[in-house]
């Protein structure tokens, strides 16, 4: 009896954990690739890679008042992605990049379309900095 309470919240974990996926997904930004320029690639095929959009997101996790990892270097048109881990609100501010407060298990995304260096921080706890490095 015991057995089967124990692998019934087991299939509940498991549940949970998959919506919480969903969602994640669901808050990426439509890949800025047009449809079209893919499907005409074959022929007149300009020579641009079409990455899957998957690749191209950098996570920083948010967790314990810390931006991990703090400092991280992407490519132009690479998206990063934080999310909040605690249970306090945080937010990533600066440098053009505005989030919202984020609740726990809520995810900001962010694409940098230009080089440079994005410094950032949570406006309620100034002292949880972080960095951006995108090359070209
Ligand atoms: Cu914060």
């Amino acid at each position: 009896m015991r057995k089967k309470i124990i692998i019934f919240l087991i299939i509940l974990g498991v549940f949970f954990a998959a919506g919480c996926v969903d969602n994640g997904g669901s808050d990426e930004p439509a890949p800025s690739i047009p449809v079209e320029d893919v499907n005409n690639g074959g022929a007149a095929g300009a020579g641009e890679t079409v990455t899957g959009a998957g690749s191209e997101i950098v996570n920083v996790e948010i967790r314990n008042y810390k931006f991990t990892p703090q400092n991280v270097t992407v490519k132009v048109g690479q998206t990063v992605r934080w999310t909040n881990n605690d249970t306090v609100l945080h937010n990533v501010v600066g440098s053009g990049i505005e989030s919202d407060y984020l609740q726990k298990g809520e995810k900001f995304t962010y694409t940098f379309e230009e080089e440079g260096t994005y410094q950032y921080k949570c406006t309620a706890h100034p002292w949880m900095e972080g960095e951006i490095i995108v090359e070209a």
